[in-house]
């Protein structure tokens, strides 16, 4: 849909549009808010797009997992659209929900799914394909990157009805393109990531910070450590360390932070102080800009710059891998973790 748009043949987001047909049109005319359920990987996902679609669409937005959201009682928003999201499209738990949610009198529902076909497209009114082709290991990578795209349009497409102006659309779209260049700077970090892994390895423990929409993929990136190398990892907003985690700190807890240089990186730094104080071996991936250096017990990973709003899909690349090789030092199956299915229809 990018490089059509890029070669100029139709604006992405009427793209969109021809795409799920004159239903959808109708449906996001009248959105009013949205509600986001999904479960693990994809809720991270949702976490993100909730920063997204408030702050470009000014529409509110509720993200749930959806093995809550499945068995409380609750209501629609009038004029809202429900949202799942899965890379399977038959998580138990997901689709609990959406038929749930048909009951409950949402204007319409729209799934952002990986599989044709599967329970949760053929069930909702719209869905979203993320075309990530099949994923082979348990733990989800590449659909997550491809979720976060395919949710970016879908912001697009909301903003636009709600006064986002044509600059506004325009840079983000010439962002997107820019992504698979960055993404390749992203991967080649890999070494060094190979090496910071083994401070990993021997630990029980460990802490992933991030503050914004940054947060989400603090706990995507811990998700992915626990699921495929079994280590205990933990993600907070960096500005709740005070309220708590901060105890937990010492040197034998290895402290991932991802700081790119955004409107929150003075904060975040304030609080990679604290850290560092209580001796916390700390790993921060951020950009030129963000200016942050190596120090006794601070190790930083270059990441390329971009803009604020392509942060999320560029730093959970080197996230991922970081899971891979302590998983792979570890001798962990990268594919097939111990107590995982890639589909949890049960
Ligand atoms: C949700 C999920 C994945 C996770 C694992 C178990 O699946 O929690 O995020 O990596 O595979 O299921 P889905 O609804 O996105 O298919």
């Amino acid at each position: 849909v990018i490089r059509q748009c890029l070669e100029g043949r139709v604006s992405e987001t009427r793209l969109l549009e021809q795409a799920f047909g004159v239903k959808a049109k109708e449906v996001l005319d009248q959105t009013q808010a949205i509600q986001i359920i999904a479960c693990g990987t994809s809720y991270h996902a949702g976490m993100v797009a909730k920063y997204w679609i408030e702050s470009l669409a000014g529409i509110p937005c509720q993200v749930e997992v959806a093995s809550e959201y499945r068995y409380r009682k609750t209501v629609a928003l009038p004029n809202s659209l429900f949202i799942t999201i899965s890379q399977s499209g038959e998580t138990a738990d997901t689709l609990a929900a959406l038929r749930k949610a048909k009951d409950l009198g949402f204007t319409a529902s729209l799934t952002v799914c990986n599989v044709p076909g599967s329970s949760l497209v053929r069930e909702s009114d719209l869905a979203i394909m993320t075309n990530a082709g099949p994923e082979i290991g348990v733990a989800s990578t590449k659909a997550f990157t491809s979720q976060l795209t395919a949710l970016m349009l879908l912001t697009i497409a909301l903003g636009r009805r709600h006064g986002m102006v044509d600059q506004v659309e325009e840079e983000i779209i010439k962002d997107l393109v820019k992504l698979p260049e960055l993404v390749e700077k992203a991967i080649a970090l890999d070494d060094k990531i190979e090496k910071m892994s083994q401070a990993f390895a021997e630990k029980h423990n460990s802490l992933f910070l991030g503050r914004g929409a940054m947060f989400p993929i603090a706990l995507e990136g811990s998700l992915k450590l626990k699921e495929i190398s079994y280590i205990h990892a933990e993600a907070y907003p960096a500005g709740e360390l005070k309220h708590g985690p901060l105890a937990l700190v010492d040197k034998d807890m290895p402290i991932v932070t991802v700081a790119p240089h955004n409107d929150l990186l003075d904060k975040l730094k304030s609080n990679l102080e604290e850290v560092r104080a209580r001796g916390g071996e700390l790993f921060v991936f951020a950009d030129e800009k963000s200016k942050v250096k190596d120090a006794d017990g601070l190790t930083v990973l270059n990441m390329p710059s971009c803009s604020d709003l392509m942060e999320p899909i560029l730093y959970i690349i080197p996230l991922q891998l970081l899971s891979y090789h302590v998983a792979v030092l570890k001798g962990t199956d990268v594919d097939q973790p111990r107590n995982l299915a890639k589909s949890v229809t049960v």
